[in-house]
Formats: C-alpha cells, sequence, structure tokens
C-alpha cells in the first residue's frame, strides 16, 4: 500500500516507521538465542587492566542512550572515566563509604544476603577496571535563564538506560558490575556534576581477570517471575 512517508501530528512531525519481522519459527528460535545470550552475563568483581578503546565505551553509551525515557527527555549523564588519578580517587572514597556501610549502616541480616556473592568493602576494581561509567541522573534540566524544566520518570527512565548499558557491555564481550556506594554524593564532587544531576549506579567495564570465579547462583525458572493471563 502507498503511504505517505511522514504525517503531521500537532504540528510535529512523525514519520512511517518499519522494523524487520519474522515468520513464528524464527520468533521463538531469535527470542530463544537472545535470552541464551543474555542468560550468560555475569557480574564480575575482578578486572583485567587491559586496555578497551575509548570509541567502544562510546558506542556502548550510545546504545544506552537509545532507551525510552520520559517524553523524550533522556534525563541522563554518563561519565566514562579511564584518568588513572580520577579512578583512585573515587576508589578512595568509594571505600570510604562502604566501610561505614558495611562496619554501621546495612542490617545484620542484608550482609547475610550479600555472603554468597563475596563482597567485602574492598573495592580494587575501580582502580583496575580500564573504564569506569558513572551513571547520573538528571532531577530537572536547567534553561537559558536558569528556570527548572521537569523530568518525568527519572528512575524508570535511567533504569532502562543502564540495563540497556549492560546488555551492551555484554554484546561486547567486556563485564561489569552494578556497584552502588551508598551514598554516592561524592562522586558529583569529584566529577565536578551540576546540581541538577544525582548519581544513579556506578559500573566498572573491562575485561575479566583470568582466572575469574563467580558465585554459582541460579536464576529464578519462569514460574517464579511471571504470571500468565491467557
Ligand atoms: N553497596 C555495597 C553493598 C552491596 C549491596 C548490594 I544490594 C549488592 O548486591 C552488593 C553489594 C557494595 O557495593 O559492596
Amino acid at each position: 500500500m502507498d503511504v505517505p512517508d511522514h504525517i503531521d501530528i500537532n504540528g510535529f512531525k512523525h514519520i512511517s516507521y518499519h522494523i524487520d519481522t519474522y515468520s513464528e519459527d524464527e520468533l521463538i528460535s531469535k527470542s530463544e538465542s537472545f535470552y541464551k545470550w543474555l542468560n550468560e552475563r555475569r557480574s564480575v568483581r575482578d578486572y583485567s587492566d587491559k586496555r578497551v578503546p575509548k570509541e567502544v565505551i562510546e558506542n556502548i553509551i550510545n546504545s544506552a542512550s537509545t532507551a525510552p525515557s520520559g517524553a523524550h527527555k533522556q534525563p541522563w549523564t554518563f561519565c566514562a572515566i579511564s584518568n588513572p588519578l580520577i579512578k583512585s580517587q573515587i576508589r578512595k572514597e568509594a571505600e570510604i563509604e562502604e566501610k561505614e556501610s558495611y562496619d554501621a549502616r546495612m542490617s545484620d541480616r542484608w550482609k547475610k544476603d550479600l555472603e554468597p556473592l563475596g563482597t567485602n568493602m574492598n573495592k580494587p576494581f575501580l582502580e583496575t577496571a580500564p573504564w569506569l561509567i558513572i551513571v547520573f541522573k538528571k532531577a530537572y534540566n536547567l534553561d537559558e535563564n536558569g528556570n527548572k524544566q521537569n523530568n518525568y520518570y527519572v528512575n524508570e527512565s535511567v533504569g532502562i538506560a543502564c540495563g540497556m548499558l549492560i546488555s551492551a557491555i555484554h554484546n561486547a564481550g567486556l563485564v561489569t558490575l552494578t556497584h552502588t556506594p551508598s551514598p554516592m554524593s561524592f562522586l558529583s564532587k569529584i566529577l565536578n556534576r551540576p546540581s541538577n544531576e544525582r548519581a544513579f549506579l556506578l559500573l566498572p567495564v573491562g575485561y575479566p581477570k583470568f582466572p575469574t570465579y563467580v558465585p554459582d547462583i541460579k536464576r529464578k525458572p519462569l514460574e517464579e517471575t511471571s504470571v500468565f493471563y491467557e
């Protein structure tokens, strides 16, 4: 059918959009192989210091930035750090916060829940990994006059972008870890971020150290993660 390549909605141009579609057999096999590939991803805590080209990190960030966001505000900034001095400053401050958390802020129950994962207050990966990506959420934007402009569903939007970032890292054959030093305000200071940005997640990116061991955990089966209403 002949259709216009664009239409007007509320004075905004909407362009016609197509994606490839598949037969049911192809649908099943593509969705299954994607799941199998994604299921190979593991959070890794021990990194090689092997170099990763900047262009790879740029592509990974661009992939994350394709995420859907409230009113298409893309309320995120990805800070990518390879500078060793900044990495060591981040490690130093993160370990101060982590020591306080593990010593005083986290409940015994929480620490017990983390035991199988082998986490502790030491974060050498913050210096060893060739790159750290720190994701900041933009609580609001500032216009030219310094007025606050709302963003919408900021946590949802940035959370989705982080999921896509993690998948892009896995796709590149690299590994990461969702590290959550808490509080994370020291990152705004070190990286000199504006007042409308708050640190959301810190991800080291690189190759795993050899040999690397990860906890022998299992993922919940479909029956425990989903309910179908047919
Ligand atoms: N933020 C601490 C503690 C920690 C918390 C959770 I929930 C984890 O899944 C893992 C660690 C840290 O990064 O060590």
